[in-house]
């Protein structure tokens, strides 16, 4: 690497430093499998041993499923500029049915503008782009059906146990039974379970075999509960190493997937670099790009357009492509009176092409031809919701639901191909109306998994419509939706940055993670039981290092005590030193076990006894400085 670099790759460079800390409190594990070169990654969080004043234990590691991919590890050197390493590759090429082919996407002229310092960059772990052999199917779906379960079966089952073997304190166990909806979820998930749950279209596992970086994750019902995060730039661009950088930063906070949204100047590049560099699959919208290359005017859009655009992404490996194929020329008249009309990009793309030329969507019309093109790289489909709600008053109309409909016929299509196929669901809908949508998507879509924006429950409130969109994601997540998809705090109101982007998927965690609590995913309390303990016994590290967003509780706990000392104080500045309950509670129990009492009795043994005993303790406990 003497050649001189471009300032793009000086910037790369520059970037990989400052997503790349690891997590705080934690330690990167692998957990083995099978093969040898099969090895799924986790988070271990490690805790200290309990104040001897509580009985002094010892507390074992509890390990989280982790999405931050390599970034995080300290034995993966990173550089942006070659991409991650591999990890599938050897899995793709040994099933023997794709070979590598001259690139087609590159013929279809892949934006009309062209960087010398762009085109000057070559991952070196990119070979040519794969296709199946002809006549042959390389969709997971395919294997499954045929009995086979995969190495990236394999990876999931492991993943989404989460190490749950090695828990062995009933505390951590303690769990309150779920209500699931009709979910069927087992207490532990095996390889066998995910190859039928794929085989019977119950979940997808996207991961196009042009994107071997990728570490295999499963999106269904009956798994773990995952979100989705956008990034993309718009005419007023980020550049393509800020882009890199969203990606890698939304996936150190928790986003399972994420969707490249790009629009504008060099969107072939800017995704080839997040690909290259993203260990979670990643979506698009090709008809975003489609639409570039007829200058933006949809009424110029054709199939063979959208078909070049389809292979072009498929070669440098998409993992799920959002198509809006539901959007049909007899649903666009019932957007008429709606309060706020299409509010979906691609589906108001759609229908201004089909009023234009007073035909049926060819998206539609060539469904069959699409899915020809996913099985040919196992790109998953995402079947676009066109006609969502943009606004309470239009929920659960005559439109949205219609689509609906269409997306179970168009799901049907898929399997019958054996192509892996979700849907994506509203948009903005009140909570009453919730349970409607998720119950109406499992019968006409035969429980392909739901995929879900938001929903968000009212619309008073911009600025924080990352909060009104989780309330509904909990809910509907709780109900049986597989993956959600994050809205920020700018939603409505402008492009996110890095904090907004650390805000929404933060509320997603939260709300996915409810969900998973609420249906009894087996061992989903491990980690808030362990949080729990841990600030109950004032153990104020391990409280940070169990949470969610390890830097921020951090952060607000130094704001009013700052010190060292205080990361062991039996109080914080809430409520501070007189009156932590948890402290008095404590307390409680203390006087107890010296008395011989129980709890109960401890309190009933005299509350003059009692404040005396306090007010002793608190002369010499209780002091700070
Ligand atoms: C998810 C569920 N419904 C919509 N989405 C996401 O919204 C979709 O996956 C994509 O990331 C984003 C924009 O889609 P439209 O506006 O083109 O439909
Ligand atoms: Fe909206």
């Amino acid at each position: 690497m003497n050649a001189p670099l471009s300032a793009l790759q000086q910037q790369a460079q520059q970037l990989s430093g400052s997503v790349t800390q690891p997590i705080p409190g934690s330690r990167k594990i692998h957990v083995p499998g099978t093969r040898p070169d099969l090895r799924v990654p986790m988070r271990e969080i490690v805790l200290t041993r309990t104040p001897t004043l509580f009985g002094g234990e010892h507390n074992p590691p509890v390990t989280v499923y982790d999405t931050s991919g390599p970034y995080t590890d300290p034995d993966v050197p990173i550089d942006l500029c070659a991409g991650l390493p591999a990890l599938r590759r050897a899995w793709i090429e040994e099933r023997g049915d794709s070979e590598c082919v001259e690139q087609l996407g590159s013929a279809f002229g892949r934006g009309r503008e062209r960087d010398p310092a762009l085109d000057a960059v070559r991952f070196p772990a990119r070979s040519l782009p794969r296709r199946a052999r002809a006549g042959a199917n390389v969709t997971q779906m395919h294997y499954a059906r045929r009995g086979i379960v995969t190495p990236e079966m394999e990876f999931v089952a492991i993943r989404e146990n989460q190490r749950l073997e090695a828990v062995h304190e009933a505390h951590l166990l303690k769990q309150h039974p779920g209500e699931h909806f009709g979910a069927a979820i087992p207490p532990r998930i095996t390889p066998e379970f995910v190859r039928d749950e794929i085989a019977r279209g119950r979940a997808i596992l996207p991961c196009n075999i042009n994107h071997p970086e990728s570490e295999p994750m499963i999106i269904g019902r009956n798994f773990l509960t995952k979100i989705n995060a956008n990034i993309g730039n718009s005419a007023v661009s980020s550049g393509i190493a800020g882009e890199v950088e969203k990606l890698v930063w939304a996936i150190r906070w928790g986003g399972d997937t994420v969707m490249d949204l790009s629009t504008g100047r060099h969107i072939h590049e800017t995704r080839e670099w997040i690909i290259r560099n993203s260990p979670v699959p990643i979506g698009t919208v090709p008809i975003y790009q489609a639409l570039e290359k007829v200058d933006g005017r949809a009424e110029e859009l054709t199939w063979e357009i959208f078909r070049d655009t389809l292979i072009e992404q498929a070669e440098q490996g998409v993992d799920y492509f959002t198509i809006h194929a539901g959007v049909l020329l007899r649903y666009v008249p019932l957007t008429a009176k709606r309060t706020t009309g299409i509010v979906s990009r691609g589906g108001s793309i759609m229908a201004k092409w089909c009023l234009a030329h007073h035909r049926e969507n060819f998206l539609y019309t060539h469904f069959e031809d699409i899915c020809e093109i996913m099985k040919a790289y196992d790109v998953a489909f995402s079947l676009g919701d066109g006609l969502r709600p943009g606004c309470i008053a239009d929920a659960n109309d005559a439109a949205q639901f219609g689509e609906l409909e269409t997306l179970g016929e168009l799901t049907r299509v898929a399997w019958k191909h054996d192509v892996q196929t979700m849907i994506e669901g509203p948009g903005h809908v009140p909570m009453q109306l919730i349970r409607e949508n998720m119950d109406k998507q499992l019968r006409e879509c035969g429980e392909a998994p739901f995929y879900t924006l938001g929903p968000l429950t009212t619309d008073i409130a911009p600025g924080y419509d990352h909060i009104t969109s989780a309330i509904g994601a909990a809910m509907i997540g709780w109900y049986g939706t597989a993956m959600l998809c994050y809205v920020t705090p700018k939603e409505h109101l402008g492009l996110p940055n890095r904090q907004d982007v650390r805000d929404g998927i933060m509320a997603y965690k939260i709300a996915a993670h409810a969900a998973d609590l609420a249906k009894g995913h087996p061992g989903a309390q491990v980690r808030d039981n362990a949080l729990s303990k841990a600030r109950f016994e004032f153990r104020w590290q391990d409280q940070f290092h169990l949470g969610l967003d390890p830097e921020k509780a951090q952060e607000f706990h130094d704001e009013t005590l700052p010190k060292d000392a205080h990361k062991l104080a039996h109080f914080c500045s809430m409520c501070g030193p007189h009156f932590c309950s948890m402290k008095i509670t404590q307390d409680v129990r203390d006087y107890a076990a010296e008395h011989g009492l129980d709890d109960t009795r401890a309190l009933e043994a005299g509350m003059e006894e009692m404040s005396k005993a306090f007010r002793d303790q608190g002369a010499q406990v209780y002091r700070v400085e």
